[in-house]
């Protein structure tokens, strides 16, 4: 048995890197995957809803890409025998092991959204994976509207999250932001259209990915095959991955919402419930009108949190 690491996913076929000789196989997931006993501390013990209880079960085992696996070398197949355990892992996109999520806007076309922003971070937030903020497409608004962008951003980076500025088309920026992806598995996350193809382009010239035509890519949805990969770059691992629409309240549950917006914790102490209260009625609650926290985000945060009540209470 050795071990490698899924980089390519296509139509069930793998293509797995070996991790001492550095070479590519294509492999299947073996059969045995399909049935396999986990305990309730396994790292593929993951429950659907928050209230599902982990326990002791069998399950399928889907590999993904980034995963750490056993193959066996000896066979031609190169079949997956075991998937090692995971770090973290992302459902839409459907990566493991992962390092950091950078959350990809546009300045326009599409246009950048708070509340698209809230929803990214508290999906990155809940996976327990570090996301950086990517502001692309800035040659496409004038000098003074950047700067106001920028100016509100600044929010963001005081309650400890990166924000770096980019045109890919130009590469400005680039010595910036180059610097994030080594050594680190990095997913781009961002709504189609945003310029995540046009930045891996950008950074790996030979790799020349298909970028989509604006007009299209906003019109009609697009077909997107099951198809997953990881560019190799600075060390590190890129995935370009279709995913990361928006934010499933299904899987989240009402008070496990304001753990996600992080800088909320600097204020509980203050507040009058400490850590009963959810920020939304409490009277005197010092988080709900704090006015050292972004308006947007106590507005958003509570919309979250009626969406989240108000799926709930379908069932
Ligand atoms: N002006 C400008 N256009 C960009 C930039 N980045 C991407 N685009 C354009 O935006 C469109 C969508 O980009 P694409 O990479 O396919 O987006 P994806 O869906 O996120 O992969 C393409 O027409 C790109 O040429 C940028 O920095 N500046
Ligand atoms: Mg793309
Ligand atoms: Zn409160």
């Amino acid at each position: 048995m050795r071990k490698g690491r899924i980089i390519k996913l296509v139509g069930g076929l793998y293509t797995i890197k070996d991790l001492i000789t550095g070479k590519t196989y294509n492999s299947k997931a073996s059969g045995k995957l399909r049935y396999v006993r986990v305990d309730e501390h396994s790292s593929f013990n993951v429950p659907v809803t928050s209230r599902t209880k982990k326990e002791v079960q069998t399950i399928q085992i889907s590999p993904k890409v980034g995963d750490f696996v056993l193959y066996d070398y000896a066979d031609d197949n190169k079949p997956i025998q075991e998937v090692l355990p995971r770090i973290n892992e992302l459902d839409r996109p459907d990566v493991a092991n992962v390092d950091q999520i950078l959350l990809i806007f546009s300045t326009v076309l599409p246009s950048f959204n708070y509340n698209l922003l809230d929803q990214f971070l508290v999906l990155t937030e809940r996976a327990g994976i570090k996301p950086a903020i990517v502001i692309s497409k800035i040659d496409l608004i004038a000098k003074e509207q950047l700067k106001k962008l920028q100016e509100e951003l600044i929010y963001y980076e005081k309650i400890g999250y990166s924000v770096y500025y980019i045109n890919s088309h130009q590469k400005i920026g680039f010595d910036v932001l180059k610097g994030i992806f080594k050594d680190k598995v990095t997913v781009l996350a961002g709504q189609t259209g945003v310029g995540k193809s046009t930045l891996i382009n950008a950074l790996m010239p030979e790799l020349e990915l298909r970028t989509q035509e604006i007009s299209i890519a906003l019109g009609r949805g697009k077909h997107t095959t099951r198809h997953n990969e990881l560019f190799e770059y600075e060390g590190g691992l890129i995935a370009d991955t279709p995913g990361f629409s928006k934010l499933d309240f299904n899987i989240l549950d009402k008070s496990e919402l304001k753990h996600y917006f992080i800088e909320f914790d600097l204020y509980k102490d203050e507040c009058r419930f400490k850590n009963n209260c959810d920020h939304v009625h409490e009277p005197g609650c010092n988080v709900k009108d704090n006015p050292e926290i972004l308006k947007t985000r106590i507005e958003n945060y509570h919309k979250f949190y009626e969406e989240i009540k108000a799926q709930k209470e379908r069932y």
